[in-house]
């Protein structure tokens, strides 16, 4: 490292990762700088602006600047603001429970299903309640998959069914029953509000009072779902950002044949 005019080295600033105390990452380690936007409910005018530094300082940015401003509607008005967060975490505490798949590739899952359940399996997906989102469900489903990685789709022992959509918890459910389904697969991407949560939970009640909960393997995905609050919420398992075809079928092969030998 050269040490010219813009040397951080020579300006001597902080270079320690310390993962017990982690900060954001602006320019350099641990200046802590973050950029953060939002809307108040107020006309565009200084006091705006000041109102908006104070509310970041209120939320742990020390020195906060904002960068930008403009009146949204009458009455509303949108900031961007610059601080560095005063506060760390402790990294190393961090616990997520993910599922714990040994992921095999298409052929294994095809020969697994073949020699181990013997048939065809029997997978119904959708976006469920008032959620459009579809990217995701299509993603895991649909032929052509994923960054690469086929759909279910695509794999032979399995007959993939998906509904797309905004399809309700009552049609989802008459459909699993119609097609004698052993996997469903629901995507949620809004949690606004919490709407996933109810929704999620909506469908689990259903699917007891229908007396068919025990004969499923329920999953849920999403960009905010993972596995403690899917298992939280009465699913077999829930899957986050990142998750390929293979990963949940790897998962749902293994505990399909684990209950049958139950
Ligand atoms: C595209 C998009 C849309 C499109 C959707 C088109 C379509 N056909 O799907 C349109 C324009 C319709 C849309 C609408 C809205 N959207 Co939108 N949208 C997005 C956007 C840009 C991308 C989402 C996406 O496609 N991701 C790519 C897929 C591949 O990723 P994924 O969903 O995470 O899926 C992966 C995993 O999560 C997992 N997975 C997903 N589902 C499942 C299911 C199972 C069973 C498994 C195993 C795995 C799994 O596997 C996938 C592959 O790895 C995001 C912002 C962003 N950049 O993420 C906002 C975003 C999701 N939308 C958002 C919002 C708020 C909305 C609206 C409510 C806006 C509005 N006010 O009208 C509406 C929703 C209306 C409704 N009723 O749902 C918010 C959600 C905020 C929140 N947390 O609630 C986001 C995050 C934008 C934001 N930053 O505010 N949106």
């Amino acid at each position: 490292m050269g040490g010219g005019p813009y040397s951080t080295e020579k300006e001597g600033f902080d270079k320690n990762l310390d993962l017990t105390r982690i900060k954001p990452y602006g320019d350099t380690m641990n200046d802590g700088k973050v950029q953060l936007s939002f809307t108040l409910p107020i006309e565009h005018d200084e006091k705006a602006i000041e109102a908006a530094k104070e509310l970041a300082e209120k939320m742990g940015l020390k020195d906060p600047e904002v960068a930008y401003h403009t009146a949204l509607d009458k009455g509303f008005t949108y900031f961007v603001v610059y601080g560095n967060s005063i506060h760390t975490i402790d990294y190393t505490k961090i616990k997520v429970e993910t599922v714990e798949v040994d992921v095999m590739t298409k052929d294994e899952i095809n020969n697994y299903i073949r020699e181990k359940i013997g048939c065809k399996l029997v997978i119904l997906g959708a976006s469920t309640g008032t959620d459009a989102h579809t990217v995701g469900i299509d993603a895991i489903i649909n032929m052509k998959g994923f960054a690469g990685h086929y759909g279910l789709e695509h794999y032979e022992m399995i007959e993939a069914f998906n509904l797309g959509s905004q399809v309700t918890n009552e049609e989802f459910v008459k459909k699993a029953i119609q097609l004698k389904a052993d996997v469903l697969l629901v995507s949620q991407t809004v949690t606004q509000k919490d709407i996933h949560v109810k929704n999620l939970t909506q469908l689990v009640d259903l699917l007891e009072a229908e007396g068919i909960r025990d004969q499923i393997i329920l999953i849920c995905g999403g960009a905010r779902i993972n596995n403690e609050l899917a298992k939280e919420l009465g699913y077999d398992a829930g899957f986050g950002p990142g998750t390929y075809a293979e990963i949940v079928a790897s998962f749902f092969i293994r505990e399909l044949v684990n209950r049958k030998s139950v």
